[in-house]
């Protein structure tokens, strides 16, 4: 076929919506061939990522690590992870050291346009806070003009109390921290009044505090943390298997399909949308550079968004969030994910 005809077809096919097979990304090809995906996470954070004195990695960001290598490699195992802090994260996925950032990191302008970096969706939607000593008898944002508040370098938080206490005409002294570890034993120690980041962040801070009670979260935020995956600029089909991995976890708890039912609903559950998405009608996964079952395994593998959220954030674990805005559109929050067709 002569290359005007080869452009002609492929006219015609795009202009009838047929789909057509995805190049494989260099990304892609790199993970394939290394046999994992390594993950950037967080050094220490309670209910995002951590590892036990095993050594093992559990969080709501290890797991979209997880749901990643289960689609791709067939094996939500097949993670490696390099912890980083605030400073490091962006900079080590531009040197390409990880092929995700998956660490509790807010979706910002800046962060997309200027640093190489494109973030693939959000997992989490969050608001920056302050916790106190209870001692303190603080009640209310307002109460904190004059405060030592201990924040972390590199962070939206650090931006976040310049523009709030500036635009409110308060005062405060701020005491930076390169890591989670330091900042949380100075606040401890007493060695600032305040510890100012994110509401999940805080929570699972308190969860370290020699006494939990001894401390308050305060109940106003200063800002939007929408948190989510980052990728590599310049690998479009990457960014693509990143980003409908987040919306698999999304569709799978809209669908009511979870780690216990998946394989029966997937012999005998009719609805088209739910055969579509676990590969029994239609292979979707080709479209993205995988296979057909690359939904079912998130889901078999690793749970749906709920089950995440639950397991690692929830009622059930130590940080006891509500799920609020991260709930699914259809229950009253803010998560959606576009069809899977
Ligand atoms: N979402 C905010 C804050 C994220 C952040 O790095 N928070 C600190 C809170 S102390 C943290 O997680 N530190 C742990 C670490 O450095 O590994 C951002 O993207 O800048």
């Amino acid at each position: 076929m002569s290359l005007k005809h080869l452009t002609t077809a492929a006219l015609t096919m795009a202009s009838l919506g047929l789909a057509t097979t995805a190049q494989a990304g260099k990304t892609l090809d790199a993970v394939k061939a290394r046999g994992q995906v390594v993950c950037g996470v967080n050094t220490s954070g309670p209910g995002f990522s951590s590892a036990d004195s095993q050594g093992k990695w559990s969080g709501l960001d290890v797991d979209f690590c997880r749901a990643v290598a289960a689609a791709v490699l067939k094996d939500a195992d097949k993670v490696k992870y390099v912890p980083l802090n605030s400073q490091q994260r962006f900079a080590s996925l531009q040197a390409g050291e990880i092929d995700v950032l998956s660490r509790n990191s807010t979706w910002t302008l800046s962060r997309d346009a200027s640093l190489g970096v494109v973030f693939t969706g959000i997992n989490y939607f969050d608001g920056q806070g302050f916790m106190v000593p209870k001692k303190l008898k603080i009640d209310n944002i307002n109460k904190l003009n004059g405060a030592t508040l201990c924040v972390q370098a590199g962070t939206t938080s650090e931006k976040n109390v310049a523009d709030y206490f500036g635009a409110h005409s308060m005062k405060y002294k701020s005491v930076v921290f390169d890591t989670a570890e330091a900042i949380t034993s100075a606040f401890f120690a007493g060695r600032c009044q305040v510890y100012t980041t994110d509401m999940s962040d805080l929570a699972g801070a308190r969860t370290k505090a020699p006494k939990a009670d001894d401390y308050v979260i305060l109940p106003q935020v200063i800002s939007k943390e929408p948190l989510g995956a980052s990728v590599r600029r310049g690998d479009d089909e990457w960014f693509e298997i990143v980003r409908w991995t987040q919306f698999a976890l999304l569709e799978a708890e809209e669908n009511g399909l979870t780690q216990a039912n998946v394989d029966q609903q997937k012999s005998t559950n009719k609805d088209p949308g739910v055969q579509r998405f676990l590969g029994v009608s239609e292979d979707m996964g080709k479209l993205l550079g995988l296979d057909a079952e690359w939904a079912y395994r998130i889901v078999k593998q690793v749970g749906n968004y709920g089950e995440s959220f639950e397991r690692n954030l929830g009622a059930k674990s130590p940080l006891n969030l509500p799920r609020g805005a991260n709930n699914l559109w259809t229950k009253g929050g803010l998560m959606y994910a576009p069809p899977i067709r």
